[in-house]
């Protein structure tokens, strides 16, 4: 949206710019600090003779604020269960110990080991007792305690760390600090990019500080190509990495074709290929070997139980190709 006169928007998509005009992150040094301190944990342990795998997930839709003190933004439908579903299944298919998560997520979408817990109401998890204590309604009783227990694990043990972001902005200043800390692991880094991360935004030089009034008569918006980072990610922030990325797109016909073009544009090891309209239900696994489907198995199956599986044999082999590459094999 040109709305700030004079202002020049770039004529093309540039990570630079992007970086330089974006505002900065809030909290940034204590996200680098908590970072720093997790990956070094990370690696004493990996030194001490117990490798550590550490895959960053990205997960949920990013904004793209239209005004400086934003009051409206273009938002999209993710959820966040793919991400949060998939953390739950690292940390098994790894083997607990053995991997450390870095879920970054839209705020307010789903977090690990809450998936059992009821969506709609807060307040129905819980009872007034006849003491007038508060206490979990018997029926959620096993599911509290199970994600209670799990979650506090992952924290306490050093296997989880999150790290919020709502913008687009945001987003992409969190995945270039996190992938820049992991770059030290090599090999040993994943990332399972799920998140739907918005491919248009306003810049923020270019964006108008006060609410857009509607006596300006219509709007007319022009958004700017967010860079692609994924090229970056891959070339620069942790080139040894195991980098997943997901394609969405609505028409299936479209789909497989624009997954083998990113895999090859951005030098994925593999793309994730889902359909909006059955997207729970079935995935593609598209890599330079071929594809494969995964599905889920009904209503009480989650098909990231396969695909992480899937994908965790695959970043082991990635892993083993690094350590015969590095040592000259
Ligand atoms: O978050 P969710 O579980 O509702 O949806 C997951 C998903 C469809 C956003 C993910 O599988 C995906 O395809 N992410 C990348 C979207 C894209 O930018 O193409």
């Amino acid at each position: 949206m040109d709305s700030k006169k004079g202002s020049k928007a770039p004529g093309s998509p540039d990570v630079e710019y992007f970086f330089n005009s974006a505002p900065p992150l809030k909290g940034r040094v204590q996200t680098s600090q908590k970072l720093k301190e997790f990956v070094e944990k990370i690696v004493r342990s990996s030194e001490s003779g117990r490798p550590i795998r550490v895959v960053c997930v990205t997960s949920g839709g990013t904004t793209v604020p239209l005004e400086q003190r934003c009051v409206r933004y273009i938002d999209n439908f993710s959820s966040g269960y793919r991400g949060a579903t998939s953390t739950e299944y690292s940390c098994f298919f790894y083997k607990n110990g053995c991997v450390s998560i870095i879920f970054s997520n839209f705020r307010g979408s789903c977090q690990p080991y809450c998936r059992y817990l009821p969506h709609d109401s807060f307040l129905e998890l819980f009872d007034i007792a006849e003491d007038s204590t508060i206490k979990v309604c018997e029926s959620h009783d096993t599911v509290v305690k199970r994600s209670i227990k799990d979650y506090r694990k992952a924290v306490e043990e050093g296997l989880l760390l999150k790290i919020p972001f709502t913008t687009i902005f945001e987003y992409l200043q969190i995945l270039q600090m996190v992938a820049t800390s992991m770059n030290c692991l090599k090999s040993l880094g994943m990332f399972y990019l799920a998140a739907a991360v918005s491919d248009f935004y306003v810049p923020w030089e270019n964006m108008v500080e006060h609410k857009i009034q509607s006596t300006e008569g219509p709007l007319d918006m022009r958004l700017t190509q967010v860079p692609k980072m994924l090229s970056v990610l891959r070339k620069d922030w942790a080139p040894s990495a195991f980098c997943i990325s997901f394609k969405l797109e609505t028409d299936p016909d479209i789909l497989l074709q624009k997954a083998d073009m990113a895999m090859q544009k951005y030098s994925m090891h593999i793309v994730v290929a889902n359909e909006l309209a059955n997207y729970k239900k079935e995935v593609t696994v598209v890599t330079s070997r071929g594809k494969t489907k995964v599905c889920s198995h009904g209503k009480d199956h989650d098909l990231e139980a396969e695909l992480v599986d899937l994908l965790v044999d695959r970043h082991f082999e990635h892993i083993k190709k690094c350590g015969s590459e590095a040592n000259g094999a």
